[in-house]
């Protein structure tokens, strides 16, 4: 079938929005029409080239929901007309990941995805009879997509999907980090480096935990007014400041946060937002995807005195588990996904999502189709 799409046709070039030839679903897949996608600071960073993983041409967008067009040979969980959001970490709920209990980073199409394949090897897209490549196995960008099943959370025949295409990525990251990954708890004191919506689900999750005090950290300024309407106590502009900003995070709080989360990809903040916790028990959760190559790097006596550096995939969430009851959590008004909803677009006009992005004035895009 024919599909319009906006292709990523090489590194660091603007989306070309052609029509694409989309394959029907092979054994275990299911065609999806996508109504809805958000555009993440992923999008924009594979499209740099900085990301290992970036296979040119392809169907960017992981942030996507949509409606079930036809389902392949085998699929059983899923029929013509659910309402669907594609996840990039699928949940074969068979594999040793899956079922440790331990991890969501499912391995069942690991492999594959990671080149921008379906699992069999091959690809369901082309143009001009030349293939394009998958990416992160959801590929949103395009109306019509093909996703396994199990990269599929089946959720509310009623849902929104111009917002809960939210909770394919940044808002189900941010929140469940601090739910699932740091296991934040009433009282605690938390910092959340980088306030795109990523951090400022963060906020939004620690707030719903309890935390006493969330200390909302950014250079730019514009930032912290939501910020602060989603439950940041304090907001901290490192700019403003001569020391570095573990240190005034450190006398800010009488000794460090008991949580910090970097959500921006910059590898010398993870170490300020390590440096930032608290002596003795402090954690620091690396969200942000640094670029390839990149190391991190403390004294690494900040870890014998206590400190804890972890990171998190998607919040640490099991998509098809746990995705329906946060799109009912969004239905029922108790998970707010408005405020993260900056701008909306058309997708003629994505490439102007992305410009929004680099230039700090939005917090996600909703593209609709
Ligand atoms: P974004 O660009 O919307 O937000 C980043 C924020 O960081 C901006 O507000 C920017 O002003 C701020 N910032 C930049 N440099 C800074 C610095 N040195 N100090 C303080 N603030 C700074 O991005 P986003 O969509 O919120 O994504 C954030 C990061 O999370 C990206 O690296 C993205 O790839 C990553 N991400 C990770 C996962 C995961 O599962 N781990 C999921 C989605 C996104
Ligand atoms: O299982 O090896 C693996 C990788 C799983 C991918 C998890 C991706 C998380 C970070 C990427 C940003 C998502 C938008
Ligand atoms: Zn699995």
């Amino acid at each position: 079938m024919k599909s319009r799409a906006a292709v990523a046709f090489e590194v660091n070039k603007p989306l070309e929005i052609v029509e694409i030839d989309v394959e029907g679903p092979r054994a275990g897949e299911v065609l999806v029409q996508i109504t809805h996608t958000g555009v993440c600071h992923t999008d924009a960073f594979t499209l740099s080239g900085e990301d290992p993983e970036g296979i040119f041409p392809s169907v960017l967008g992981h942030e996507g929901a949509g409606i079930v067009v036809e389902v392949g040979e085998g699929v059983t969980g899923l029929s013509v007309g659910d309402r669907v959001i594609p996840l990039y970490t699928a949940e074969c709920r068979q594999c040793k990941f899956c079922t440790s209990g331990k991890t969501n980073l499912c391995q069942a199409v690991r492999a594959t995805q990671g080149k921008g394949l379906m699992p069999d090897g091959t690809t369901r897209f082309s143009y001009q009879g030349k293939p394009l490549y998958h990416y992160m196995g959801t590929s949103t960008f395009s109306e019509y997509t093909v996703v396994p099943e199990i990269s599929l959370a089946k959720i509310d025949a009623n849902a929104p999907l111009e917002k809960v295409c939210l909770l394919g990525c940044g808002v189900t990251t941010g929140i469940g980090a601090v739910h699932n990954t740091a296991k934040v708890q009433p009282g605690d004191t938390v910092a959340v480096f980088g306030l795109g919506g990523i951090g400022l689900a963060v906020v939004m999750g620690a707030k719903e935990a309890g935390a006493s005090r969330i200390i909302g950290v950014d250079l730019n300024p514009e930032k912290f007014e939501l910020a602060q309407k989603l439950g940041a106590t304090d907001v901290v502009n490192p700019k403003d400041h001569s020391q570095p900003i573990q240190e005034v995070l450190v006398e800010m709080t009488d000794g460090g946060v008991d949580y910090s989360f970097e959500c921006i990809g910059n590898v010398e903040v993870m170490r300020s937002a390590l440096e930032c916790c608290h002596k003795g028990w402090g954690e620091s959760v690396i969200i942000g995807v640094a670029g390839a190559g990149q190391e991190i790097s403390t004294r690494p006596f900040q870890l014998v005195t206590g400190r804890v550096w972890r990171g998190s995939a998607f919040g640490g969430v099991r998509g098809r588990t746990e995705l329906p009851g946060m799109v009912e959590k969004a239905m029922s008004g108790k998970l707010d996904l408005d405020p993260f909803i900056t701008h909306t677009l058309p997708l003629e006009r994505i490439n102007e999502a992305f410009d929004l992005m680099h230039a700090g004035e939005s917090i996600r895009t909703v593209i609709h189709f």
